[in-house]
């Protein structure tokens, strides 16, 4: 039983009177991994004379579902510092990438690491989201681009899940960029992407949902769809990185396969916004991204809203564009970049980024019989977490019910 604490549910809440769903003086008990009941810390503690059950003081701190990251590339190789130097030299980030920059390169420091060098510095980057809550992490394959890499990608997510107090889903990242070897043959490409690697990585249970790359720099239209169509037929949910420098009608692909999420969304047209509402497919957005390549054209929040299209929020966490591993961070720019609003930031990161995993009936809110992972903050009202720059107030963690951290 977590008694003294301030809940902010983030239950949605149509009318927008209580936002967070805020209960002050709250107390939530949890039996097994589940939330068992929530209720006033009074009628919690007159529960707790009558029954056996441990109590825990959380002194007036504010509790939250635990943090969902749903759309990180946690595991590569190497660095691309250089990079940042070039770009900031006033190369641009497509003249890096045309020239066998960018992506490239991190692929070939991929490809030469060894699991044991993957696992250690992934761990460290986990490590940096979950001081600040996060439960639930989303990890992208795509620095490998042949099928050995790849899956050494997607193991080392596994065993990150494994190791770690967090919930890792992992998404194979199939079409992210074409290979050097394969400049001469990109039909041969997608065509090994979506058939023997795919089916490989599903046969042995590494693939949770794919991802593709749909841009002018990255994979058409038409690419992306031959992807995503093979892991349909394998049962598979799709996320699409779309519209992150031009407005292919990648979201519109996107929302006809019925995909979890569109991810990046700087460039969407008004069909794009209504195809991704009417196919409750979520828009992540990745602020971290935008900054780094300080982009000039913010994601279009007010069609969005509009169109009644769920918005998620994300780090990006990769080592191009986004070398971010706070997802307190991503919640400020939201705001302060894409115009969110804090409760619409922290349902980015909780209730929204759940839905774009799949995920929303098992976690993303604080609500009897989903699981217990929940976070506690020392902060004085939930709009906190989106108003401070780089300062971590997270006390505590609760992972399936049991406490990996916590001081009160
Ligand atoms: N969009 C991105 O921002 C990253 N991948 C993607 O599809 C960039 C990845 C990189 O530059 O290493
Ligand atoms: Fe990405």
């Amino acid at each position: 039983m977590w008694v003294n604490a301030n809940l902010a549910t983030m239950v949605a809440d149509e009318g927008n009177s209580n936002a967070y769903g805020e209960i002050e003086d709250a107390a939530l008990a949890v039996r097994g991994d589940r939330i068992a009941w929530i209720g006033s810390s009074a009628d919690a503690l007159a529960l707790a004379q009558t029954q056996d059950v441990g109590v825990t003081d959380c002194g007036g701190a504010w509790l939250l579902p635990g943090l969902i990251d749903c759309h990180t590339h946690l595991v590569y190789g190497g660095s691309r510092v250089e990079e940042f130097e070039k770009r900031l030299c006033g190369v641009s980030y497509e003249e890096i990438a045309r020239a066998g920059g960018g992506i490239q390169s991190t692929v070939n420091a991929t490809r030469g690491a060894t699991p044991e060098a993957l696992l250690e510095s992934a761990t460290r980057r986990a490590h940096g989201l979950m001081a600040e809550g996060v439960t639930t992490l989303e990890i992208k394959s795509g620095y490998g681009l042949e099928v050995g890499t790849e899956r050494r990608l997607l193991e080392v997510a596994r065993e990150l899940g494994r190791r770690l107090p967090v919930s890792v889903r992992t998404t194979y990242l199939g079409l992210h960029a074409l290979p050097k070897e394969a400049a001469a043959d990109r039909a041969g490409f997608v065509g090994q992407v979506s058939g023997p690697w795919l089916e490989a990585l599903a046969g042995a249970g590494l693939i949770d949902a794919v991802d593709a790359f749909c841009e002018n720099i990255a994979f058409s239209l038409a690419e992306t769809e031959q992807f995503l169509r093979a892991a349909q037929r394998l049962g598979l949910p799709a996320h699409v990185h779309a519209g992150q420098l031009s407005d292919m009608g990648a979201a519109e692909l996107a929302a006809r396969f019925g995909a979890l999420s569109a991810d990046h969304l700087e460039y969407l047209s008004a069909p794009g916004a209504t195809a991704l509402a009417a196919a409750g497919t979520v828009a992540v957005l990745l602020p971290g991204a935008y900054y780094m390549l300080r982009q000039t054209t913010p994601p279009p929040v007010p069609l969005m809203r509009q169109a009644g299209v769920a918005m998620a929020l994300a780090t990006d966490c990769n080592p191009g564009t986004s070398p971010c591993t706070s997802l307190l961070l991503a919640l400020n720019m939201g705001c302060t970049l894409f115009g969110l609003t804090p409760h619409e930031a922290l349902a980015g990161v909780t209730r929204h980024a759940a839905q774009a995993l799949g995920l929303q009936a098992d976690i993303g809110t604080l609500a009897i019989g989903k699981r217990a992972d929940f976070a506690l903050y020392r902060i004085d009202r939930p709009a906190e977490l989106c108003y401070n720059l780089g300062a971590n107030p997270c006390t505590g963690v609760i992972y399936g019910g049991v406490a990996r951290r916590f001081k009160n």
